[in-house]
């Protein structure tokens, strides 16, 4: 049975683990690899065609038995199952949590409240690829007749982190006909400059949106609605061949004038940072066609399968949650840095910010108690090599911690010349710098003044995980998203706490309703926040007063 969840603190393995800490700090991973010279060899995994080196860390065998005895005594297993079972395990929301169900076969079952889900995903995957292919092949028209050449996503957060990152990542699958753009921000400049050169009659806007509610997105969508119709002479006809829905919520969907024919659904059991496989894809299937869709969602099927059923020692996800709890908690990191060799996976980064931290930004446990331990970790990143010109120094030479996730492929989708071999040259020497640093007696003997030789000096035992995968297709993407959304499950897991609920987005939604008004409103308003917030209140109304004289 697993302990009280309010009690991480106090499991066996948890102790345990902090005893055993104790012996890095007279070991570094320089001495690890010279105790056992093939380290780099065993510490590996080799799984659904990704390929995780995790022997540079800050880790012996008997570190990874604690870190298992701990993924056992925290229930993961329990978890894991509860998750593919389609139980409620989202408490604050009670909800399933069943984005797996949206990549699972045709031919099984996952029942939620005694229905079969399967059967209504495909529904939507189906309806989904005969509009891709309508809208692609021409045969969908815009209302002046004319071929839809433009494809605009609105949406925000997990309505479009997810398509704007697997659209860059998957961009050599698209149609380079076709333009995608994204609008997310209630700055106008979004909208403003993702419009500028488009034709309405050759643009389709997707809203995308799980509630229909959100404010960016709905004054996003008013704008468009604007501007499209402007562009067909005020006539409101011209709605029905330029905008389609994604979302939950019909009635808003057709409150807001959109044709629920022209609706693609999805469910309360997805959550928005895990919704970019749903029809909140759409503008990923318009751009790379139905069939590397569908090759996308098998690869994130072969990784959901793998974290189902592999043993916690040979599961990737595992095993990479468990490695990024060792540091935040045991060595008191801060962040992951998450820095991809692929400048198709530019956005990767961006789009693992929420997928982590709206995840496990948490301080209480599912029984409400606070925790009794550090929570999520601040994931950031950048594609490589850029980020070795600019923020690597402090990973190789301050004095904070940064775990890395190194990711990077076999081989180019674009060869040319040497370029991939001195990509990823410099994904393996970044790691073995990291790892093995530079001794002063190196930079001595390299003629180095003596003033300068502690400058120059890198401690190293810095840790890093390589990922490796053969190419970039749609099914990559795929399994390296499944990865991460199950590492992240099973960090949360082992802390207790609810990763998918997000109250801290719902309040800033709230927040921002109140203080509109007051903003805009045509009389000068009674301001009962506190003394700052009425004083920039006070302040942007007369400026925007006095701009307008
Ligand atoms: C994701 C969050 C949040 C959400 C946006 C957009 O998990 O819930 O980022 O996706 O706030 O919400 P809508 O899709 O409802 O507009």
């Amino acid at each position: 049975m697993p302990l009280q969840v309010s009690q991480l603190s106090e499991r066996p393995s948890w102790k345990a683990l902090k005893a055993h800490r104790s012996l890095f700090d007279e070991k570094n991973i320089k001495e690890l690899f010279a105790e056992d010279p093939q380290r780099g060899e065993k510490m590996n995994l080799n799984a659904a065609g990704l390929f995780l080196d995790f022997s540079k860390n800050r880790i012996t065998e008997k570190t990874l038995e604690l870190l298992l005895k701990l993924a056992e005594e925290s229930g993961l297993r329990e978890r894991i199952d509860s998750m593919f079972r389609g139980d409620k395990i989202n408490i604050s929301e009670n909800r399933s949590v069943l984005h797996v169900a949206l990549r699972t076969p045709k031919n099984e079952k996952i029942i939620v409240d005694g229905e079969d889900v399967v059967p209504k995903v495909h529904e939507v995957l189906e309806k989904m690829a005969s509009f891709a292919d309508s809208v692609r092949s021409g045969e969908w028209k815009g209302y002046s007749g004319k071929r839809i050449k433009n494809i605009i996503n609105i949406g925000i957060g997990g309505s479009d982190l997810g398509p704007v990152m697997a659209y860059e990542a998957l961009r050599y699958y698209s149609e380079r006909s076709m333009t995608f753009r994204f609008v997310s921000n209630v700055d106008s400049t979004d909208f403003v400059e993702a419009t500028r050169d488009l034709d309405p009659s050759e643009t389709l806007f997707i809203v995308s949106s799980k509630t229909f509610g959100t404010l960016e997105t709905l004054n996003n969508a008013h704008s468009a609605r604007d501007w499209l119709v402007r562009g067909f002479g005020d006539d409101q006809k011209a709605v029905a061949k330029h905008f389609v829905a994604v979302s939950t919520n019909a009635e808003k969907v057709a409150a807001f004038g959109i044709d629920t024919q022209n609706m693609f659904g999805f469910w309360d059991w997805v959550g928005g940072r895990y919704s970019m496989d749903s029809a909140i894809g759409l503008s990923t299937m318009l751009a790379i066609g139905p069939k590397h869709f569908n090759a996308m969602l098998a690869g994130f099927h072969e990784i959901d399968e793998h974290f189902r059923t592999a043993p916690f020692e040979k599961n990737l996800p595992v095993i990479l949650g468990l490695l990024s709890i060792w540091y935040n908690d045991f060595f008191d990191a801060q962040t992951v840095a998450v820095l991809p060799y692929d400048q198709y996976l530019k956005r990767f980064p961006a789009y693992l910010q929420q997928l982590t931290m709206e995840s496990n930004g948490k301080h209480v446990t599912l029984d409400g108690k606070k925790v009794d331990t550090q929570t999520g970790p601040i994931y950031w990143g950048e594609p490589g090599t850029n980020g070795q010109h600019s923020f690597y120094q402090l990973i190789h030479q301050g004095t904070r911690l940064i775990p890395c996730d190194f990711i990077t492929f076999y081989k180019s989708l674009n060869p040319l010349g040497r370029h991939h071999d001195l990509l990823v040259s410099n994904v393996f020497a970044q790691a073995e710098a990291l790892a093995f640093g530079k001794t002063k007696e190196q930079v001595q003997a390299e003629g180095t003044p003596d003033a300068l030789v502690p400058h120059r000096v890198f401690e190293g035992n810095r840790p890093s995980n390589i990922l490796l995968a053969d190419l970039l297709t749609p099914e990559t993407l795929g399994k390296l998203v499944a990865l991460y959304e199950h590492n992240v499950f099973t960090q949360g897991a082992i802390w207790g706490i609810d990763s998918f609920d997000q109250w801290g987005v719902e309040l800033g939604k709230i927040l921002a309703q109140k203080i509109i008004p007051e903003l805009d409103g045509p009389t000068t308003p009674i301001l009962k926040h506190d003394s700052s917030t009425n004083h920039l209140i006070s302040l942007y109304r007369e400026k925007k007063i006095s701009s307008h004289e």
